[in-house]
């Protein structure tokens, strides 16, 4: 396990060492983009990237991921919204079960259909259980689920939801108002979540700026996760970086 990509998950949250998560989502990028990107991520230290979306129209993830494994060794993890996002070439998979949602089908019904295929893959698999938040305006993420997200001024949802997830035996939670989201999730709502489960906690959705970014590493974020803010600007990625990593050297 030592070398898989959530004992380097957990060693990170061990030494209190905050990440850096990029989305790509290969319907936004081109060839092209894809080479800036990932030279900027090089240079900015990006920890991770997540690849993946809501509702995927090109059939390019295999190329996508092909070309970021041929431009640099930054960890790829799938972040897959649907079965057909599943590919060997990456280095993990967040096996996520939308755990905020009563929709059966992306609770336990998409998972069952991947599960044969995934058993027989040489990738590895991390139960994550997804939350999403309400972030202001309807997202891909929410219209796509057929869920209700937790309302954004309640913590307390959120933290019972998140403990149930770690008591099922989920890996990982992830905190997300949804890609293109008018706001995060709150700075309450991620400590209260925090201080609830041992687990680590990914927080994404709507994140654009670098104060918001440290404000949700110091409620308790283990990862933070930017894709939009990004593709309007990659070069927000310099300064997203350099925040989120300036609280490592604070670490014991
Ligand atoms: C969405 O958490 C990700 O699932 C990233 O959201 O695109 O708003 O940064 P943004």
């Amino acid at each position: 396990m030592t070398n898989t990509i959530y004992a380097q998950l957990l060693e990170a949250k061990k030494q209190r060492q905050k990440q850096f998560a990029v989305l790509i989502d290969p319907d936004k990028v081109s060839k092209r983009t894809v080479t800036s990107l990932v030279e900027n991520a090089l240079m900015a230290k990006v920890d991770l990237f997540l690849v993946g979306g809501s509702l995927i129209v090109k059939d390019r993830l295999a190329e996508l991921i092909g070309q970021i494994k041929s431009l640099c060794n930054i960890p790829i993890v799938l972040f897959p919204g649907s079965i057909s996002q599943v590919n060997e070439q990456a280095d993990a998979l967040l096996f996520l079960s939308l755990i905020s949602g009563r929709n059966p089908d992306l609770l336990i019904g998409q998972q069952v259909l991947a599960a044969p295929m995934l058993k027989q893959m040489d990738l590895e698999v991390i139960s994550t259980g997804y939350m999403l938040i309400d972030g202001g305006k309807p997202t891909t993420a929410s219209y796509i689920s057929h869920s209700l997200p937790i309302p954004h001024d309640k913590p307390p949802i959120a933290a019972c939801t998140a403990m149930a997830g770690e008591l099922l035996g989920m890996k990982l939670i992830y905190l997300d108002t949804g890609s293109g989201a008018r706001q995060s999730v709150s700075v309450e709502m991620v400590h209260t979540v925090r201080k609830s489960i041992d687990i680590p906690l990914i927080v994404g959705g709507g994140i654009r700026s670098p104060q918001t970014a440290t404000q949700i590493c110091e409620a308790g974020a283990d990862i933070i996760v930017v894709g939009t803010a990004i593709e309007e600007d990659t070069e927000r990625m310099f300064a997203l970086s350099k925040a989120i990593h300036a609280l490592n050297e604070h670490s014991i």
